[in-house]
């Protein structure tokens, strides 16, 4: 039996409620469903990353640990143009590089001197983290934190049971002292320590701590355990893209191997635990600010693309855009992301009026919505969205369009989920537009459309 025979007879099974099937896992099984912190993250779409710390004095990606805290002076460091820049252009939340793998903290913090604490900055009594919570409250963004496991500068890392508790430590910090946190985003980074030695980390002890200092936040890695990584840093979700997890393919941030990245890429459409992915790219081509790289700023069409590629595959899209060594961000950075703000605003600030005039059940030949445009138009995208709340069910679709009975295809696709956006053709002008729903896991539910007719 090949899978749409299977997954036809498993949805016409299940909306009968009866039935033996040769994989009655499908049947008996709960659909996964987001919570609600699952849920809030998605809806944000838009995160901006920022990657600041040692490496943005000293030019480089990855710092060594050896880096001297008094190279740390930011002269007109301003979180508040930070995050008035994101909000602008219509990101709801913030991420920052708490600490990198140079172990440099941007906070004044008990376990190490190596930290904002020993630099000029501020006269040493700064705090770039209280200044970026600050700045996010301000400007109605969720703030979230990075904090690197690996970690070349402290001297215990390396010696798993001490430099865990150093770790522990770190993040009971950073999640106590700066309110409420609504992403907690782990690398899987594990590379040679200052002494030589590798260190294991503790992720029950790690996650387990997020879960009980923040319970509303959401533990990004490649492992989640709510949100994890899309398995590349180009920018592009997968295709599909399940939501849904078997937890099993990856189970600890930073895990190789056969199908992992695969498994990251599409989730599992039998998944048993919901987990979406982030896609995280940088709006330079390094993840630190590097001035030989301010005439390689993605420009607004490259942007528009990842939107596309992220937010357009059910995932969120979280762009680093790097402060620079004053401190802001740069004006080149700021200009593309107003003209990207513009861009997106002009796509998509008009739907074009419809109404649904038809959802026929699942049936032999597929699930059908139709809608009827309230005046013909030539649409150029269309938004589909599932009720994620319900789970996500749409395996594979068509979309067609028809003005005077014949219907033509437009587009066709995987996964749907939160968000699938579509380009159609210029030209043809539509009176009704359908969505043939071909495949699915579990019964699906009426899916929704908008439409715009600018490209
Ligand atoms: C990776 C790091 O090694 C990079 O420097 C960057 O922080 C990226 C987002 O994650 O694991």
């Amino acid at each position: 039996m090949n899978r749409r025979s299977f997954v036809q007879m498993s949805a016409v099974t299940l909306a009968a409620g009866w039935g033996i099937s040769r994989r009655p896992q499908r049947i008996a099984r709960e659909l996964p469903l987001p919570s609600a912190s699952q849920l809030a993250w998605q809806r944000d779409e838009l995160a901006m990353f920022l990657h600041f710390g040692v490496n943005t004095f000293t030019d480089r990606e990855w710092g060594d640990g050896r880096e001297s805290p008094s190279i740390f002076d930011p002269a007109r460091l301003d979180a508040r143009q930070w995050a008035r820049t994101a909000r602008q252009a219509g990101f709801r939340a913030m991420v920052l590089t708490a600490k990198h793998h140079d172990g440099f903290c941007l906070w004044p913090t008990a376990t190490t001197r190596h930290s904002v604490a020993s630099s000029p900055w501020r006269g040493g009594a700064g705090d770039v983290v209280r200044e970026f919570i600050d700045a996010c409250a301000a400007e109605g963004l969720r703030a979230g934190l990075y904090l690197s496991p690996w970690d070349r500068n402290h001297p215990s890392y390396g010696d798993s049971a001490a430099y865990n508790d150093v770790y522990a430590a770190q993040l009971t910090e950073l999640l106590t002292r700066y309110g409420s946190i609504a992403e907690v985003w782990f690398d899987g980074a594990n590379g040679e320590g200052p002494n030589g030695r590798r260190q294991v980390y503790d992720w029950p002890r790690v996650f387990g701590l997020v879960r009980r200092l923040q319970p509303g936040a959401v533990i990004f890695s490649d492992a989640g355990p709510d949100v994890r990584w899309c398995g590349n840093e180009r920018g592009v979700a997968g295709d599909p893209n399940w939501s849904t997890v078997d937890p099993k393919a990856v189970s600890f941030p930073g895990q190789s191997g056969d199908g992992v990245e695969a498994a990251l890429q599409h989730g599992h459409e039998e998944g048993s635990t919901w987990r979406p992915a982030e896609v995280d790219v940088s709006i330079r081509p390094g993840w630190f600010y590097h001035p030989a790289q301010d005439a390689a700023v993605r420009d607004v069409d490259n942007l528009v693309e990842l939107y596309f590629t992220s937010v357009g595959r059910n995932s969120k899209l979280l762009l680093n855009v790097p402060p620079t060594r004053d401190g802001v961000i740069h004006d080149v950075d700021v200009a593309r992301l107003l003209g990207f703000r513009n861009r997106l605003d002009r796509m998509f600030g008009n739907p074009l009026p419809l109404r649904q005039v038809e959802f026929r059940p699942p049936a032999a030949a597929g699930a059908r919505v139709e809608w009827e445009l309230r005046r013909p138009a030539s649409p150029r995208i269309a938004r589909l969205a599932e009720d994620i709340t319900r789970g996500q069910r749409v395996a594979s679709y068509h979309l067609e369009g028809s003005q005077g009975g014949r219907w033509q295809t437009l587009a066709r696709g995987t996964t749907i989920g939160y968000a699938k956006l579509d380009r159609l053709a210029d030209g043809p002008v539509f009176r009704r537009i359908r969505l043939v729903i071909d495949e699915w896991v579990a019964t699906p539910e009426p899916v929704t459309i908008q439409l715009f007719d600018q490209a």
